[in-house]
């Protein structure tokens, strides 16, 4: 029999790479999609798998449709990764991203409960956590201070896991990604908004990048390594939390160098600083210890960020010329 998996985010960057990582260890699986005005599903097409997944209309807002979801789906697996995911619209959308990012973990906890308590769960939480960080290497003991609504609406997902966890005997477990990024990640985050510019600036379609804070530092993976560790985390017989990172930092100015220098040019030449894309409270630096993943896991990063940098460069540089 085959196992079935429900993800919620499905058309997202980890949504689209997990999908496939389950469909390849045949597993059957459905998506929650909410329904928008246009196509949602580049990300499955790019990857050759959006006619195999079993689309379920809902939106993770309305406990209703997961509800739904959850009976319709019979899963044995559910990954919880839908979420207004952009830190930047989080000020101008906080109680949306509140509600979804937040709240609604409930509802996808209580659908479990409720209707499929055998059920594993998986929540998407994030280093965003840690914002302010408490001390220099953040691990799974490491205190939170959040720094955007962002981050406090997931740091409420993740507590209510873990108490859903502890109250109801549950199997659901809360993976605190560092960032990670890839040929599918959406062009608002910054390692998608440098290679596609790159990409543009190298084939004489613009001429300078507008950015904002290059001096923060982040420990950047490559999705389709991280949601191995989602998937990992199901299998365990015990639930638990496990920070997935790679254990180096970087700084947005290193990585835009990463990326001119991999086409022939240096970043000093079209990078311009542009106050709108400061933050009101701004995560300085992360750096994740993974060493609980690759202990008990047996999972570790695989990717250099110079890789994930040239793949994304040379992904954009052929969507660019064919544009
Ligand atoms: P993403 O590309 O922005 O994908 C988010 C997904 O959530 C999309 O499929 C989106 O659907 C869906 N969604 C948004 N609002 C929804 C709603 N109200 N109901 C149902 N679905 C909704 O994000 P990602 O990078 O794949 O990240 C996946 C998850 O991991 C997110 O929860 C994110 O917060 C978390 N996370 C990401 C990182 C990272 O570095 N990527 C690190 C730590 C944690 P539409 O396309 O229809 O809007
Ligand atoms: O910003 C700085 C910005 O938007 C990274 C999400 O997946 O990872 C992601 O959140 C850094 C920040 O990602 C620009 O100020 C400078 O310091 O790519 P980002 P993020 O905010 O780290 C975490 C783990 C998640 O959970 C989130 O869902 O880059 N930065 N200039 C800029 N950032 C953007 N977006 N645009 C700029 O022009």
């Amino acid at each position: 029999m085959n196992k079935h998996a429900l993800i919620t985010g499905v058309t997202g960057q980890d949504g689209a790479y997990l999908a496939k990582l389950l469909l390849d260890k045949g597993y059957r699986v459905y998506g929650l999609v909410a329904r928008r005005s246009t196509d949602t599903s580049w990300r499955l097409r790019e990857l050759g798998i959006a006619s195999d997944i079993e689309f379920i209309e809902g939106d993770l807002a309305d406990a209703c449709s997961v509800q739904r979801a959850v009976i319709k789906s019979r899963p044995d697996e559910v990954y919880n990764l839908g979420a207004q995911s952009f830190v930047g619209s989080s000020w101008d959308q906080p109680v949306t991203t509140g509600i979804v990012d937040g709240l609604a973990v409930t509802h996808v906890l209580e659908a479990i409960r409720q209707f499929s308590p055998e059920s594993r769960f998986y929540q998407a939480s994030t280093s965003e956590m840690f914002g302010l960080i408490q001390a220099e290497r953040q691990d799974e003991s490491t205190p939170f201070y959040p720094r955007s609504p962002y981050g406090v609406a997931k740091l409420y997902g993740h507590w209510i896991t873990v108490n859903y966890r502890e109250s109801f005997n549950l199997h659901a477990s809360s993976g605190i990604l560092f960032n990670h990024e890839s040929p599918l990640r959406g062009i608002e985050f910054v390692t998608r908004k440098v290679t596609d510019a790159v990409a543009r600036i190298k084939l004489g379609k613009q001429k300078e990048l507008r950015l904002g804070n290059i001096d923060a530092k982040r420990d950047w993976g490559y999705a389709g390594d991280y949601v191995e560790a989602m998937w990992l985390m199901l299998q365990q017989d015990q639930a638990d939390d496990y920070v997935v990172a790679t254990g180096r930092t970087a700084s947005v100015r290193d990585m835009c160098a990463l990326a001119f220098e991999h086409v022939g040019l240096n970043y000093q030449d079209h990078v311009v600083i542009d106050p709108r894309f400061f933050r009101p409270a701004e995560v300085d630096v992360l750096l994740g210890n993974p060493a609980k993943a690759q202990r008990k896991l047996g999972w570790s990063a695989r990717t250099t960020l110079a890789e994930l940098v040239a793949m994304m460069v040379e992904a954009d540089l052929r969507r660019v010329s064919k544009e």
